[in-house]
């Protein structure tokens, strides 16, 4: 089995400091989050903008600057959003892939999303793609629901995507799939052939899918935009506390952690 690459999803979207009163906002704060979570054993780290008033934000000078500001501190994979927040434009949403990040979020498909709905047209989805083979960045397919796996193979058929391709299973959005067992199997099942993958589980649902990605060979997303607490009652002190549980587990089981060169390898990612 690969080395287990770690994704930290740090600040999300929707988490606001009320409910996690450790959440980064700033770029400061998000990158000396990227390097803590660095320095627990992560080789990715999800990034989102937010404006100084914590609204979310896909504004490119913001990217840029958190970009800079990780890699002044660290060597780390940054994977820029482009699902940004529900009821943003294609346009506004595609923006910090000019930046040329090493990697970028795909969604694959329209679902409910809380009380909203995560509109992912077929031709937005189309031109994110075409964008990430433009700047030569590599695209982190995300899949909520059975479907949009099919419309990746879909995609793949045709040759409009060339594999081995990289997916993020999201389970337990409310809306989407659910965050159980039987839904990480199922969506395994149906992988593309050579895929690799990463399990994102939203809430409660984040720990034992990260455990199933251990034992199964995937690679596991843990951080506040997926979850912002540490067990049942007690938040979490840090994005990096909940990475560095996520890479004690998994030496306990054998599957050391990847460096971000090994992770690099692992995703094809040239540099
Ligand atoms: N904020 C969600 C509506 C991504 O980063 O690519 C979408 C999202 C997915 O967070
Ligand atoms: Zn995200």
């Amino acid at each position: 089995m690969d080395r287990l690459i770690i994704t930290a999803a740090l600040t999300g979207a929707e988490v606001t400091r009320e409910q996690q009163p450790a959440l980064p906002l700033t770029p400061d704060e998000i990158a000396r989050a990227a390097e803590e979570c660095a320095q627990a054993g992560a080789s990715i780290v999800h990034v989102h903008a937010r404006r100084p008033d914590g609204t979310p934000t896909q504004d490119k000078a913001i990217y840029a600057e958190i970009i800079e500001k990780i890699q002044a501190r660290c060597d780390v994979i940054v994977q820029v959003s482009t699902g940004g927040a529900v009821g943003m434009t294609a346009a506004e949403r595609l923006a910090p892939v000019e930046l040329r990040p090493e990697m970028a979020t795909l969604s694959m498909g329209s679902v409910n999303f809380g009380d909203d709905v995560f509109l992912n047209h077929p031709a937005d989805m189309a031109a994110f793609l075409a964008a990430m083979k433009e700047f030569r960045v590599k695209p982190e397919f995300e899949i909520f629901d059975a479907g949009m796996l099919h419309s990746l193979q879909r995609w793949l058929k045709k040759g409009v995507v060339e594999g081995p391709v990289h997916v993020d299973l999201v389970l337990g959005v409310p809306g989407a799939m659910a965050g159980t067992p039987e839904s990480l199997m199922f969506l395994r099942s149906q992988l593309p052939p050579e895929a690799t993958w990463t399990v994102a589980g939203i809430g409660a649902a984040q720990l034992p899918l990260a455990a199933m990605a251990i034992a199964l060979g995937g690679h596991v997303r843990v951080g506040f935009e997926d979850n912002v607490w540490y067990r049942k009652g007690e938040l979490a002190t840090s994005n990096a506390q909940l990475v560095a549980r996520v890479a004690r587990i998994a030496g306990e089981m054998e599957r050391p952690v990847a460096t971000p060169d090994e992770a690099r390898e692992i995703l094809g990612i040239m540099r």
